[in-house]
């Protein structure tokens, strides 16, 4: 690849347990060198969405890493990884009594060249950040968002209905799972937020946007979306991943 297009790539990642919650079921991972990033959310009796959260996000990015670059498409290496990290998480759920059912979500995104991917499951969402304007990448598996989409529920419905966290597709509670994938080009200066419901649900794009706008770094940007989600009561863990892309150093 020619090395002139490469970006550089910034990245903080936080979470946060909320204002509520005793455990953090959220769970998020990276490797720079691989430029795989992933945020999941689980769900599960006792200990087991920690549980199904932490492995999702082990094996997406170590199989991601682990898949041949020169011989696979980045969407094949994406899509593999994700559906093997179903597999892993389905396969110990089914292997003790106390982790049976559990599951996660999973929004991840990878980076080739000036391309960018992003690929879910489940409710967590990718936002995409340019010129000051914030939009939603990802569509919620969520059975309210798809009430919406077909036309069943208008958004004031579903925003008062209480089956706020009911998803329609998760990571490990079947044998396999379909993600969506999205691509996208990149600029300099481009920002993509990784994040949990525990943020989606008090915070609209816009809000995303106008909280990272007022901040001056990176760092800055992604404690000040925890502390919105933290003002509005935070009933759920929060977990924002912030990736900015600079020109790399050799073009800058
Ligand atoms: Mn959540």
């Amino acid at each position: 690849m020619d090395s002139s297009t490469e970006l550089k790539i910034d990245v903080v990642a936080l979470t946060d347990v909320g204002c509520v919650r005793t455990n953090n079921e959220d769970g998020f991972g990276y490797d720079l060198a691989s430029r795989i990033f992933v945020v999941c959310d689980g769900m599960g009796g006792m200990a087991a969405g920690e549980v199904a959260s932490a492995t999702a996000v082990k094996e997406i990015v170590e199989k991601f890493s682990e898949i041949d670059g020169t011989e696979a498409s980045m969407e094949d290496r994406l899509y593999r990884a994700i559906l093997y990290a179903n597999q892993q998480v389905y396969q110990l759920s089914q292997g003790r009594e106390e982790l049976r059912g559990m599951g996660t979500t999973l929004v991840s995104a990878c980076i080739d060249g000036r391309r960018l991917l992003i690929g879910n499951v489940g409710d967590s969402r990718a936002y995409f950040l340019r010129g000051g304007v914030c939009a939603q990448i990802t569509h919620d598996h969520s059975f309210l968002a798809e009430q919406v989409r077909s036309g069943s529920m208008n958004l004031e419905e579903a925003q008062a209905s209480p089956l706020q966290s009911v998803i329609t597709r998760a990571i490990g509670t079947g044998e396999s799972v379909e993600p969506d994938i999205f691509t996208g080009d990149l600029e300099p200066g481009d920002i993509v937020l990784l994040t949990s419901d525990g943020l989606t649900r008090y915070a609209d794009a816009k809000m995303i946007a106008n909280t990272i706008l007022s901040c001056t770094t990176l760092e800055q940007a992604c404690q000040a979306l925890i502390d919105r989600a933290k003002q509005y009561g935070a009933v759920d863990n929060v977990t924002c991943l912030l990736l900015q892309f600079l020109p790399s150093e050799e073009t800058a």
